[in-house]
């Protein structure tokens, strides 16, 4: 079975700092994930995958038990699982969200069907999630933490699966919710000038990448500089890879209509 579909999903990445509160442990932000429900109940998207991050759910524990580093003792094996199981909890509550709107939405867990090597994607098994797209599901998938063949365990983001599966099944767009409005030419926090870009190509994507600082929350796969990485590849292939904000109502709606939002553009 090819990973070929005879639509081209739309890939939707909803940060972590968007659908939780990143500094309360543990905590959804419900209104934000009712409202990006309805936003993609109403565009009516005939083919699309969703893809959320960690944010308080997956983070602080897998922080706690360093599980991005791999196994060095088994006092992590109940870290990892507490990790997978806070991800877990987090994919019920977008999942029951996006079923309340009457969407097909299907949980799939990412490390039923992925292998990682030093973090980075070996195996995914692809099957599964090409024939729920086909019979007219919406896969809602999540940052996990992940077998590796090297490391034993490890952390795979939100951001590498969906640039992952952008560029696997060829997708019309690539769409990164956030919790601010795109890309900035300094930082927004400590410059007030900063000033947002609305267009990037893939050289200028490349050059604003070694500006990029890590983010200062307990976000263990790299904040906007790991996102702006994993952008790389699919943009290359000739994907378009949108930065919206996903807090702003009507930025995820016009995003999948493929309407104009103030974020950033990144073309080849
Ligand atoms: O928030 C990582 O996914 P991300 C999720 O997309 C975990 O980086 C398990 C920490």
């Amino acid at each position: 079975m090819g990973s070929r579909l005879k639509d081209k999903p739309a890939i939707l990445k909803l940060g972590g700092s968007v659908i939780t509160r990143k500094d309360e442990p543990m905590t959804p932000n419900l209104q934000v994930i009712g409202r990006l429900a309805e936003e993609i109940s109403r565009a009516h998207a005939s083919s699309i995958v969703i893809v959320h991050g960690g944010g308080s759910y997956g983070h602080p524990i897998a922080k706690t038990y360093g599980i991005t580093g791999g196994f060095r003792d088994q006092a992590q094996l109940v870290g990892f699982s507490r990790t997978h199981e806070a991800m877990v909890s987090l994919n019920k509550i977008v999942v029951g969200n996006l079923l309340d709107q009457v969407l097909p939405a299907f949980g799939m867990a990412p490390s039923s069907f992925t292998v990682t090597n030093e973090g980075r994607i070996q195996t995914f098994r692809v099957e599964p999630l090409t024939r729920a797209i086909r019979t007219g599901l919406i896969p809602v998938l999540y940052g996990d933490a992940v077998l590796d063949a090297d490391q034993g365990f490890a952390i795979l983001s939100g951001d590498q699966i969906a640039a992952f599966l952008a560029v696997k099944l060829n997708a019309v767009r690539l769409i990164m919710g956030v919790d601010v409005d795109g890309l900035y030419d300094s930082d927004p926090k400590t410059n007030p000038s900063a000033q947002l870009i609305s267009h990037l190509t893939l050289e200028e994507l490349q050059e604003l990448r070694g500006k990029i600082g890590e983010s200062q929350s307990p976000d263990v796969t790299g904040g906007m500089l790991g996102k702006v990485s994993e952008l790389m590849t699919p943009v290359s292939r000739g994907i378009q890879a949108v930065i919206v904000n996903a807090l702003k109502p009507s930025n995820i709606y016009k995003a999948l209509k493929g309407e104009e939002v103030v974020g950033t553009k990144i073309e080849a």
